[in-house]
């Protein structure tokens, strides 16, 4: 395919060893040493926001951390509307290098990209400008309440999340205090649609797929739906040695009944998937009968129908086991996103991007449906969304032993930049 950036490959390969070294440079900042977390409102967060701005100023960006803590870098004039590019900066517990952060800084190497080709050609000029969002909240992982960050710059922030409380019982109006942000203004972090045409990310696959077809790039066609629930199973706490079978209410008996039922429903659905992470029973004593259970539920469907539908098989279910088992249960939902089909144009200037690392007459690219939640979700709502996806080995995410290739990295950096030129030539 005739590759419209006038990039050699030492170009390209040169930026995949940066974002592969900044990839390493951002896993050293972290709550814990030994392994990678990094939370909305740390001080890890404003770290790698520094960071990020340092990188984007570096390509000529003009940078600010907007209302909710998002690092914003803009490249172009401020009198066109601007494709956004980006990813997140924050990460799970335990996590891996790649997750949201190679897709922070591929697109920031793609706008380096764009200012080579407007430098080597003065007269070359992109129709649009070219914004970089290194979103602050996509994991959850201190609230509960997940895409945070990108919530607040599609306009939805909801004012009933102030009272969430991370796990020492600080608040999140309060962790915004901390962190030098006012609660009152965080609505000013909000973008209009007309302002954006729209939001491409480039992230690592987080499933088998890629690997399994032996391929290296894909288009996505739709981000699964989310909703995620803290659950509660009553019993009665009793005696470990002295209370009969026939006289318990076994709190973790019950949940672990529960979270079995999830796993086998869900197996027998298509593109639905529900996973029990958290697990913890009351009181917690070796010696005695646990009188509750909490745990969580991370419910995800192709369609939100389908997942909903699947919510009130597992609700039923849950119901005849608690019955049966003289236990109470009730569900509270932290959580919940819509599926965001990602839009025809942006889907095929991705495949044309990924097209252009690929010899005449080669195949089309993989498109795959994400089971991973990503920002796309969030910005669904201002802007049409498009999304490449990196092969990651094995699929292992959300683990330390997360992977991309620098390869991977540079021939997907050729279909990113490659993709923005296309989505340029459509938008003349
Ligand atoms: O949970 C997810 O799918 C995403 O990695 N936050
Ligand atoms: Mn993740
Ligand atoms: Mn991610």
């Amino acid at each position: 395919m005739p590759t419209l950036l006038r990039l050699t490959p030492d170009d390209v390969a040169r930026s995949a060893r940066r974002v592969m070294a900044r990839c390493d440079e951002l896993a050293l900042v972290t709550a814990e040493r030994g392994h990678i977390e990094r939370v909305y409102l740390s001080p890890e967060h404003a770290r790698v926001n520094r960071l990020a701005a340092e990188w984007m100023r570096e390509v000529g960006m003009r940078t600010w951390q907007d209302a909710a803590g998002n690092q914003v870098g803009r490249y172009g004039p401020d009198d066109l509307p601007a494709l956004m590019l980006g990813s997140h900066l924050d990460t799970v517990p335990d996590a891996g290098r790649f997750d949201g952060i190679v897709g922070v800084l591929m697109a920031i190497e793609v706008v380096r990209m764009m200012r080579h080709a407007a430098l080597a050609d003065p007269d070359w000029r992109l129709p649009f400008a070219l914004e970089v969002v290194a979103f602050s909240d996509e994991e959850g992982t201190r609230f509960g309440k997940a895409l945070l960050g990108s919530s607040a710059v599609a306009g939805s922030w909801n004012d009933e999340w102030w009272a969430l409380e991370d796990g020492d019982g600080t608040s999140l109006r309060q962790a915004f205090l901390e962190f030098g942000l006012d609660p009152g203004r965080v609505g000013e972090a909000a973008r209009r649609p007309d302002e954006l045409i729209g939001y491409l990310e480039a992230h690592i696959e987080q499933g088998p797929e890629l690997d399994r077809r032996g391929e290296s790039l894909a288009v996505v066609s739709s981000i699964a739906s989310a909703r995620r629930f803290q659950l509660v199973v009553e019993g009665e706490a009793r005696h470990a040695g002295g209370t009969p079978y026939d006289m318990r209410r076994d709190a973790l008996l019950g949940a672990s009944e529960a979270a079995l039922s999830v796993e086998r429903i869900c197996r027998g659905e298509h593109h639905i998937i529900g996973t029990v992470g958290q697990f913890e029973a009351y009181p917690g004593a070796v010696n005695i009968v646990p009188g509750e259970t909490r745990f969580s539920l991370d419910l995800r469907g192709e369609f939100d129908g389908e997942r909903d539908r699947v919510w009130d098989r597992i609700s039923h279910e849950l119901d005849d086991i608690m019955g049966r088992r003289g236990l109470r249960w009730r569900a509270h939902e932290v959580h919940s996103a819509p599926a965001v089909l990602c839009s025809p144009l942006l889907q095929d200037v991705i495949r044309q991007g990924i097209m252009a690392t690929r010899p005449v007459g080669a195949d089309d690219p993989a498109v795959i449906f994400s089971r991973a939640g990503h920002d796309g979700m969030a910005i669904g709502a201002i802007a049409d969304v498009g999304m490449l996806f990196l092969r990651n080995p094995d699929g292992i995410s959300h683990h330390p032993d997360e992977f991309v290739s620098g390869g991977d990295v540079a021939a997907g950096l050729r279909a990113f930049g490659e993709a923005v030129l296309h989505l340029a030539h459509e938008s003349r």
